[in-house]
């Protein structure tokens, strides 16, 4: 995966060669649990996607250098009846969202930062992915990039 990853929140969602895909507590190289989710997030979920339950997991991804995110569906979390909130900062994206099965036609559409992506009922489980990201379209990350805050409830309520 081209997509730098760091995680938000009581879980993070991490990866390895040992262990595969995984939520954890705590930072696979140094151990440190994550960082807080910062109130602000937490009150957009409250507000769209969730108000009783919190989301346990941000993971927070950074697209530089042609990074790209194949289609995929978000099916490591325990209930998919909360829904997967992400907020997009800087550079545009290039989103594809297709159906529920990998086969479904799917429509592209720019995601441009400050926008909102809500996966919810249906939509929950609908294939998606990143097919590129508009270099030099947004001053607001230093360095240049995009990152993408992806909210989640991993963990039954
Ligand atoms: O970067 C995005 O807009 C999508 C990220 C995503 O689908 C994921 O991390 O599972
Ligand atoms: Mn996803």
């Amino acid at each position: 995966m081209s997509v730098q990853m760091s995680n938000m929140g009581p879980l993070g969602w991490v990866t390895d060669q040992a262990g595969g895909y995984r939520y954890q507590a705590a930072h696979p190289v140094t151990g440190a649990p994550w960082p807080a989710i910062p109130a602000v997030l937490l009150d957009l979920w409250a507000e769209l996607a969730d108000a009783e339950t919190p989301p346990d997991a941000c993971l927070v991804n950074l697209y530089r250098d042609g990074a790209r995110m194949s289609l995929h569906q978000d099916q490591d979390e325990a209930d998919m009846r909360f829904p997967v909130l992400s907020v997009s900062l800087g550079d545009t994206a290039v989103f594809r969202l297709g159906g529920a099965k990998r086969g479904d036609p799917t429509r592209s559409l720019k995601l441009n930062s400050g926008d909102v992506c809500l996966l919810a009922g249906e939509a929950r489980l609908f294939f998606h992915g990143v097919d590129r990201v508009l270099e030099g379209s947004s001053t607001l990350i230093p360095g240049g990039g995009r990152i993408n805050l992806t909210l989640r409830r991993a963990r039954p309520a």
